[in-house]
């Protein structure tokens, strides 16, 4: 394969990064995301938590009640998850870091891998370049920090990225591969869980490395060909997964802050209708079509509001949505007497545009 370069960009401490974002007078306390179960007044778990809080030993997947331990000295903010808050966030970024990209692949909420070869003509130094150019442009626009993992493939990439946490930047040559991988512990190998390390360990492997010194017919022989493959392979950094598009998005949204807070129909639309530009030329770009329309409010005090509409068929016309987010807001502002600070507008229920012209001919059958 020809030589490649690329990025996997995850956000720091996303959900807790978020909050803080949300919030900035919380930032130097440890602040914990919870999702509480709701059986109790703490039962629960940690979904993620802020740097300064991972001191006290509080990570993702504690039990609330055990972060409330580590932390009962300390002055400290525990918060409920708010996932459609994180959601624009991340939708946003993402379209960030889609056009700084020859190839887009999104991972998860909080990540993306990147193609950038053909960008940086596979020049290193030009993905550096990139990489912090990137770093620069979500901290200017989202206010938020990521890490940002440089090498010659996806399995490269992601390790760099997870070495250096939060705000880092790390970039692996493929010449430096052997230096920068034989040290780490094969748990930093995607796919190596719990067990195989285990397994591993009792066969004298603990390090990448040692991994890569270990006969590959005997790995094939202990984990089958596959996995036994994937490991030899992983632990000498060659992997040829390429960068994909995934399949449709849940929802296209943008979210807007307003000049200064207030009720007056007239701004609030003319903002509105501009963000409804922008969501659907990237509803084109998709080729998809909605059944949904919500609108967003974040309130003065930073409460946030949402009303929404869904229609029984699919639309895929800008004034169907315009008009529809009109009604929504009208609707808000008789409902509500809140000063608007932010507004967003979302298109949600989407699936491919050629669903839409089958069911359309297999309704009225086809004609030829
Ligand atoms: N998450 C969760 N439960 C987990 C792991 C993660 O709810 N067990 C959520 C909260 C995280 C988000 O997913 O903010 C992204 O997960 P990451 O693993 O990327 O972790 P963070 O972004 O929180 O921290 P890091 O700075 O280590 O990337
Ligand atoms: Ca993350
Ligand atoms: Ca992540």
């Amino acid at each position: 394969m020809q030589s490649r370069i690329v990025l996997l960009v995850d956000l720091d401490y996303f959900f807790a990064q978020c909050e803080e974002r949300r919030n900035p007078s919380i930032k130097d306390k440890p602040v914990v995301v919870c999702v509480y179960s709701g059986r109790t007044e703490d039962s629960g778990a940690v979904s993620t938590a802020n740097y300064v809080a991972r001191k006290y030993g509080v990570k993702s997947g504690i039990p609330i009640a055990l972060a409330k331990q580590k932390l009962k000295d300390v002055d400290s903010v525990f918060l409920p998850v708010d996932k459609e808050f994180y959601r624009e966030i991340s939708d946003r970024i993402m379209e960030i870091l889609r056009s700084h990209a020859d190839v887009f692949e999104h991972v998860g909420i909080d990540e993306a891998y990147l193609d950038v070869t053909q960008r940086t003509k596979a020049d290193y130094q030009e993905a550096e370049r990139l990489a912090q150019i990137i770093k620069d442009d979500v901290l200017a626009q989202e206010q938020l920090t990521c890490s940002v993992g440089v090498g010659p493939n996806k399995l490269v990439a992601k390790i760099a990225a997870d070495i250096q946490k939060p705000d880092g930047l790390t970039v692996v040559r493929p010449h430096e591969l052997h230096v920068f991988l034989s040290p780490l512990h094969v748990r930093r190998l995607v796919g190596v869980g719990r067990k195989t390390e285990q397994k591993l360990e009792t066969l004298g492997v603990r390090t990448v490395g040692q991994l890569a010194q270990f006969d590959v017919q005997k790995l094939i022989e202990i984990f089958g060909r596959k996995l036994g493959t994937y490991f030899h392979n992983a632990s000498l950094g060659v992997d040829d997964e390429p960068v994909q598009e995934r399949g449709e998005p849940e929802s296209v949204s943008r979210i807007s802050t307003l000049k200064e807070n207030t009720r007056d129909s007239a701004v609030i639309l003319d903002e509105a209708y501009r963000l409804c530009d922008e969501v659907y030329s990237r509803l084109l770009q998709l080729e998809l079509v909605y059944r949904s329309v919500s609108i967003y409010v974040v309130a003065g005090d930073l409460s946030v509001h949402s009303r929404s509409k869904t229609f029984e068929n699919p639309a895929s016309d800008l004034e169907t949505f315009k008009k529809t987010v009109k009604e929504l807001f009208e609707k808000f502002h008789d409902e509500s007497d809140v000063e608007a600070r932010r507004i967003g507008v979302k298109l949600s229920s989407l699936a491919k545009k050629e669903t839409l012209q089958k069911q359309i001919t297999s309704f009225f059958g086809n004609s030829k």
